[in-house]
Parts: C-alpha cells; sequence; structure tokens
C-alpha cells in the first residue's frame, strides 16, 4: 500500500528517478507486480489524463508522467513476462499508425508473454503495411492492434482491409484494444475480438488459440 501511494505520487509528478527507486524498492519486498500495475500505475496515468482533459495539466507534463510510467514498466516487464512455459501461440502486436500511445500495448504483450505466447512487438506508430509484412514474415495466430486516439481507430480497419488483400486476412484472428475502442466497433470493422484490460486479452488470445483447428 505504501509503495502503491507512494509510486502514484511519483508517476503523476512526472519524477522518473523517484519511479525508479521505489519500483526497485517494491521489487525486492516482493511486491505483486500484477497489482502494482493495476492498482496504482494505470490509477495514475488515468489521473494525469483526466487532468489533462480539464487543463489541468499540459502535454510536457503528460510526457514526464508517461515516462516515469515507463521507467517502472521497464523493470515489472521481465516479472510479467516471466513464464517456463512452452509458447502458446504466437502473437503480432503494435499501436496502429499515427498513434505514439504505447504504454497499454506495452502492458498487453508483457501480459501475453507472460500468459506463454511468442510477441512480435511493432512497436508504436505502425503502418498497415508493416503490419502485412509481420504477418507474412512469422505467421501468427493472433494480430494485436491497440489505439487511444478516436482520430487513429480508423487505422485498424486499414490493417484488416489490407490483411484481406494480401489474401492472408483468415491465417489470423484480429484482436483490438485501446481506450476508445468498444466490442461495437470491432464488430463494425471485422475484427475477430476487442478486449478492455491486458488481462482480458490475453484471455482472448487463449480462446483464439482453444478455437484453432
Ligand atoms: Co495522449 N491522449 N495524446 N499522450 N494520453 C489520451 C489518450 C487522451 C484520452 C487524454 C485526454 O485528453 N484525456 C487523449 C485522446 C482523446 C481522444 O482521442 N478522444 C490524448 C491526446 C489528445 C493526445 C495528443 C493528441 C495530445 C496533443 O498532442 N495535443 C497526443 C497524440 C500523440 C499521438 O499519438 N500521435 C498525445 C500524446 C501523449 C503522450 C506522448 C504525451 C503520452 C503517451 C506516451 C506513450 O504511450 N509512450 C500520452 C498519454 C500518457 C496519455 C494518457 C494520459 C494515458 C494513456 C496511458 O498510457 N494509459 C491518456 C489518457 C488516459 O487514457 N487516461 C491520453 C495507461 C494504459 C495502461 O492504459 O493505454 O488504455 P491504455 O491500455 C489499457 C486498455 O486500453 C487495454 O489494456 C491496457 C491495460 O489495461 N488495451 C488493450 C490497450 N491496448 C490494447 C490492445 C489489446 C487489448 C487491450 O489487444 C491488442
Amino acid at each position: 500500500m505504501e509503495f502503491e501511494k507512494s509510486l502514484f505520487e511519483a508517476i503523476t509528478t512526472g519524477n522518473k528517478d523517484q519511479a525508479q527507486r521505489i519500483t526497485e524498492e517494491a521489487i525486492a519486498d516482493g511486491v505483486d507486480p500484477e497489482k502494482l500495475v493495476n492498482n496504482c500505475m494505470i490509477p495514475a496515468m488515468d489521473d494525469v489524463g483526466n487532468r489533462f482533459e480539464q487543463g489541468e495539466l499540459f502535454l510536457p507534463e503528460l510526457l514526464i508522467a508517461a515516462r516515469a510510467m515507463k521507467t517502472s514498466m521497464a523493470l515489472l516487464r521481465p516479472l510479467l513476462a516471466k513464464s517456463g512455459a512452452r509458447p502458446a501461440g504466437r502473437v503480432v502486436i503494435g499501436t496502429v499508425m499515427g498513434d505514439q500511445h504505447d504504454i497499454g500495448k506495452n502492458l498487453v504483450a508483457s501480459l501475453l508473454e507472460g500468459g506463454g505466447f511468442e510477441v512480435i512487438d511493432l512497436g508504436f506508430d505502425v503502418s498497415p503495411q508493416k503490419f502485412v509484412d509481420a504477418v507474412r514474415e512469422n505467421s501468427p495466430e493472433v494480430v494485436g492492434m491497440s489505439a487511444l486516439l478516436t482520430t487513429t481507430m480508423p487505422a485498424m480497419k486499414s490493417v484488416i482491409q489490407e490483411l484481406a488483400q494480401a489474401g492472408i486476412r483468415d491465417s489470423a484472428r484480429v484482436m483490438i484494444g485501446g481506450a476508445p475502442v468498444t466490442q461495437r466497433y470491432a464488430d463494425e470493422i471485422g475484427a475477430d475480438g476487442y478486449a478492455d484490460n491486458a488481462n482480458s486479452a490475453v484471455t482472448l488470445a487463449r480462446s483464439f488459440i482453444s478455437r484453432t483447428p
């Protein structure tokens, strides 16, 4: 609880060094990394986002908060991704074109790794062509796309269309997510599924694999 409170403060104030120190201490103390992410780090980004929306914070403050969050995530990622099992399946994942938000996508990638998936992470601002190339090269069972901006959501549809044009749409299941994305939107653009958080993304990916012949 103490770690959660102080890490929340370090992230919301964008204090990267403090975030690093507290995360290291929490890890050494055996704190559950998933709890730290869910109870403290995601709420911290929500807090910053709300205050940004209300005009209390500005873009540079958003940036330094994200930098502090990423510093902590980099330390937690190996713990979240710890898995001794053989790959449950392969996932190609990325944040779509025009969108630089990658914190949520990184979290989904880490938990998928933790869930035993081999993850090919294409990063952020990923063009439809890059998704198509990655599917051709890696033959994943699942393609995951993340978008945080209402203006970049249509890029998800473009990826699905380009996969279809390349004749490989049916080779993988398409899973989408991100704050503005909904199940309705997934249905509308012909995605196979939507997950509203990183845990449910793992459950959804598993359900795809169990339905793969
Ligand atoms: Co931006 N930003 N941002 N931002 N930013 C939002 C998204 C915004 C809601 C803030 C606000 O106004 N309240 C708003 C979007 C409004 C809209 O489109 N309706 C916004 C805006 C406007 C912008 C800019 C346009 C600002 C500007 O320049 N004027 C700009 C755009 C840049 C660009 O992308 N081209 C911008 C920039 C930035 C930063 C670079 C400063 C930084 C991103 C840093 C980074 O990611 N490396 C940033 C941040 C940090 C945010 C907020 C504050 C936090 C996002 C985040 O990391 N959340 C955000 C407000 C908010 O969301 N509360 C905001 C924590 C993360 C763990 O959650 O990403 O939702 P999330 O992921 C969740 C789920 O959505 C889900 O699982 C995750 C874990 O539970 N999920 C998936 C995500 N992907 C998934 C994929 C799946 C399944 C589930 O399957 C594949």
